[in-house]
């Protein structure tokens, strides 16, 4: 996952990109990028890690301007993280960065008719490079002296048309302007703000709304699915659909995990679809054991606290913070290879014995993906003392791989895809597994006043809303994805024409 930031603003960028960029750090710690511009000067600093290990002080200084965008990327092994990180830049036409959170599903054909076609030299594997030189040979063919705002919605409306997939996109055409779009299934999030200055409106996207309120903007509202914004450098606004029909399914996985609590995507609190979460696992809970002898929910710090409280709250239970997280340590799904994921977990948490010992404990997560943390914490609450260990997803069983931007394991090493319940919980080695069911989860995700009534659940449901990904790509993202391949990859041994996913 990937976090984007864009400002059009009156007064330097430079600090402003920086914090938003900090607020966004849980959407990706491996790299952080900003481009500003400045009297028609481009000014760049990507760095790798975190963004304040990426940004040195006299590089802020070099950050020139009151436009620009910026960037965090979460790690994909056997990616350069210094040279592969965003904002990408192509020189032609008019100087064009970009920035990106999302995968496109095509990114391997639109490579190949972006070389043979198009003309343009790809740099990199990354995806995001692909949708910027599709936007630019787009920009091209309209080949205006000055961009209008209808230039680039007729070369969005030809990008749309290209490419597929989901993807959220911050772009700044030097000199002109910055655009915002969002796929046409709306599944990447992106919204936009304002703010009053006494020299005039200042405009920012970013990808979830947080970013906004740090820096006092107020939230316009959400980029739709299909449309596109432009918002020149004297700070006015211009929007329009690029894409007739558009179904809007935003990712249901924002809401369990990614997102932070105070969000609020596409008009729905994270924070309240976390608790919906908890209420639906409880009665679920009910339903399956009306006898069940819990005597405390624990949650597994930090994501599943919101949902667990709930369920401790509706089963009338007592709700203990029986784990202690090191908040030093980063978040364990995003980290690349088995091994390193392993070990962080018992460098992550510590149990408080007191807790568990002489115990039933019922243990909240999030999701269960690999499944190798949860063995490992399972085991953790026995050595505490738990007499029995429970443990229960806020999410259904994560089946299949996400195309749409989240870097999930190969399905091979998804510890649900092709196992039953039973075999799971034997895996993970708890005396008792419960999961959220899929109804459940989009009913907790819906809000009564959100327009939304579908979410893309392809990884617990396998149906891929923007019907184009086959047998053959799941088998390609397969063989990219598996531990092996990114071992083989980190060590330098490169697949052939590999397309990697750039949020
Ligand atoms: C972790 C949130 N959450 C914990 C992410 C682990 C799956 N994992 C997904 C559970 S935090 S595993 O709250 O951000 O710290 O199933 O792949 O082992």
């Amino acid at each position: 996952m990937c976090g984007i930031v864009g400002i059009v603003g009156k007064s330097p960028a430079n600090q402003r990109l920086y914090d938003a960029l900090t607020v966004l750090q849980h959407r990706g710690q491996d790299a952080a990028g900003i481009a500003t511009e400045s009297e028609g000067e481009l000014y760049v600093r990507k760095g790798s890690g975190l963004v304040r290990d990426a940004f040195q002080q006299p590089d802020m200084v070099e950050l020139r301007g009151n436009v620009g965008i910026g960037h965090v990327r979460y790690p994909t092994a056997g990616c350069d993280s210094a040279s592969e990180a965003q904002p990408f830049y192509v020189n032609a036409p008019y100087g064009i960065c970009l920035a990106h959170n999302g995968n496109l599903t095509n990114a391997v054909e639109l490579a190949e008719v972006l070389t043979r076609e198009d003309r343009r030299h790809l740099n990199t594997t990354s995806d995001s490079e692909v949708l910027l030189n599709v936007l630019a040979s787009e920009l091209q063919r309209i080949g205006t002296l000055r961009v209008t705002a209808g230039d680039v919605f007729a070369a969005l409306s030809a990008l749309y048309r290209r490419c597929r997939g989901g993807y959220a996109v911050v772009a700044m055409i030097i000199g002109h302007g910055i655009i915002g779009f969002r796929d046409p299934n709306g599944i990447r999030p992106l919204v936009l703000g304002q703010r009053e200055t006494p020299k005039g409106t200042e405009w920012m996207l970013a990808s979830e709304n947080v970013a906004l309120d740090m820096l006092a903007f107020k939230l316009v509202r959400n980029i739709g699915p299909g449309e596109a914004v432009f918002i020149d450098e004297q700070g006015h606004l211009h929007s329009q659909q690029c894409v007739a029909t558009v179904r809007h399914t935003p990712c249901i996985f924002e809401y369990v995990y990614f997102a932070r609590p105070d969000s609020i995507i596409d008009n729905i609190s994270v924070y309240r679809a976390r608790m919906r979460m908890g209420d639906r696992l409880a009665e679920k809970i009910l339903r399956e054991r009306p006898d069940h002898d819990i005597d405390v929910v624990i949650p597994i710090p930090d994501t599943s606290r919101t949902s667990a409280l709930q369920v401790a709250q509706r089963l009338g239970l007592k709700y203990r913070e029986g784990f202690t997280k090191n908040r030093y340590i980063g978040r364990t799904f995003i980290m690349p290879g088995q091994d390193m994921r392993q070990r962080s977990v018992r460098r992550k948490l510590n149990a408080i014995d007191f807790e568990f010992r002489g115990k039933d404990v019922l243990l909240v997560d999030d999701s269960i993906v690999r499944g190798t943390t949860s063995a490992q914490i399972i085991e953790l609450a026995r050595e505490a003392g738990a007499k029995k260990v429970y443990f229960a997803s806020a999410a259904p069983p994560v089946r299949f791989p996400n195309v749409y931007g989240i870097d999930m394991p190969a399905a091979s090493e998804l510890i649900a895809s092709g196992r039953s319940l039973e075999e799971i919980r034997g895996f993970i080695g708890a005396d008792w597994l419960i999961y959220q069911d899929l109804d459940d989860l989009v009913a907790a995700c819906r809000h009564d006043d959100a327009a939304i009534t579908e979410f893309d659940t392809s990884c617990f449901s396998g149906e891929y809303v923007t019907g184009d990904v086959t047998r053959e790509y799941l088998q390609r993202l397969q063989l990219e994805r598996s531990d092996e391949a990114k071992a083989r990859r980190s060590a330098g041994r490169r697949t052939p024409l590999r397309v990697v996913h750039g949020s």
